[in-house]
């Protein structure tokens, strides 16, 4: 699959025409600057939803800011920042949490109104800042809120590693953050979660052989999107072990057609001669072997992950 970029890099240089804007007027709009921070005017937050390395292999499991606080009346604009699907969810009142159904529409797609109840399901959908999924993806979910109250919200495709919370004051309440506060931490928390994702990728380099692959890891913040080593060189007959070595994310193995059921083991890891072979869903700690039986160059991917570049090739020599 190739790659979807179309949007890297344009909200940096719309952010900077604007900045540079901004520093022109400012002299001439002091008052008017003061007026648009009155705490009595309904605000737009931004939340970002997810985070990843320029080259995708390092995805983040957080929502930045993971807590906002604001006032009756104001909304939070969520916007997704990477390849890696997240979701928005608020649970109804006494509804459990449960593991991720690719199958839900109830989970993939937009749920709930415009203005948050306090009580209800409401749900973004899908989100991802890139349009090659597999699922349909949007990349912004807003809501208004106009009940007070801390309301926790998930991702529902990550579980209980990725949780957020909004905050609603009465309205006039003076606020202890500002946006570009907020902003200023996300990108200190995005810098470390990249270099925690490198940390992870080296140590699986020193973990990996020509008959060990990492097939991904994290550590329950910062994924590794990855298979390491991404290529190998076997002898006939020999067997490979992958292993998921991280806590929060699945991946899968898979050699030849992608099924279409990604979730269930395809053909026979035994003997591997070409040809269709599945993990099925390599749930975190998860290992699966396959025993190579034909001379050749196999190709597979994470079908999960492969789009932004989790994909792998074993050599059989005799
Ligand atoms: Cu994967």
């Amino acid at each position: 699959m190739t790659l979807e970029t179309t949007n890297h890099g344009r909200p940096h240089l719309l952010r900077l025409l604007f900045a540079s804007l901004a520093a022109m007027l400012l002299p001439l709009s002091l008052s008017s600057a003061a007026f648009a921070d009155d705490e009595d005017s309904p605000k737009t937050w931004t939340v970002q939803v997810g985070s990843e390395s320029s080259d995708q292999a390092i995805q983040g499991m957080s929502f930045l800011p993971s807590n906002i606080y604001i006032n009756a009346g104001d909304s939070v604009k969520w916007v997704a920042n990477s390849a890696e699907i997240h979701t928005v969810t608020f649970l109804a009142k006494g509804q459990p949490l449960k593991p991720f159904n690719p199958f839900d529409p109830k989970q993939l797609g937009r749920q709930g109104g415009t203005g948050y109840d306090g009580h209800s399901y409401y749900n973004s959908g899908i989100m991802a800042n890139v349009s090659n999924t597999g699922f349909k993806a949007v990349e912004q979910y807003s809501l208004k809120f106009t009940h007070t109250g801390n309301f926790t919200y998930y991702c529902i495709v990550h579980g209980m590693a990725m949780k957020g919370a909004v905050h609603i004051r009465a309205a006039g309440t003076g606020y202890p953050f500002t946006q570009s506060q907020y902003d200023r931490q996300n990108k200190k928390e995005e810098r470390k979660i990249v270099r925690d994702g490198e940390k992870q990728w080296q140590a699986a380099r020193k973990q990996a052989s020509n008959h060990k692959v990492i097939a991904g890891t994290d550590n329950g913040t910062a994924m590794l999107m990855r298979f390491v080593h991404h290529e190998i060189v076997v002898r006939l007959g020999d067997t490979v072990t992958f292993v998921n070595s991280g806590m929060g994310a699945p991946h899968t193995v898979t050699f030849g057609h992608e099924p279409a059921n990604v979730f269930a083991p395809v053909g026979n890891p035994k003997n591997f001669r070409g040809g269709n072979l599945s993990s099925g869903l390599m749930e975190p700690g998860s290992k699966f072997t396959v025993t190579f039986n034909k001379v050749g160059e196999f190709d597979y991917i994470c079908a999960l992950h492969d789009y932004m570049g989790m994909v792998g090739e074993v050599e059989v020599r005799r």
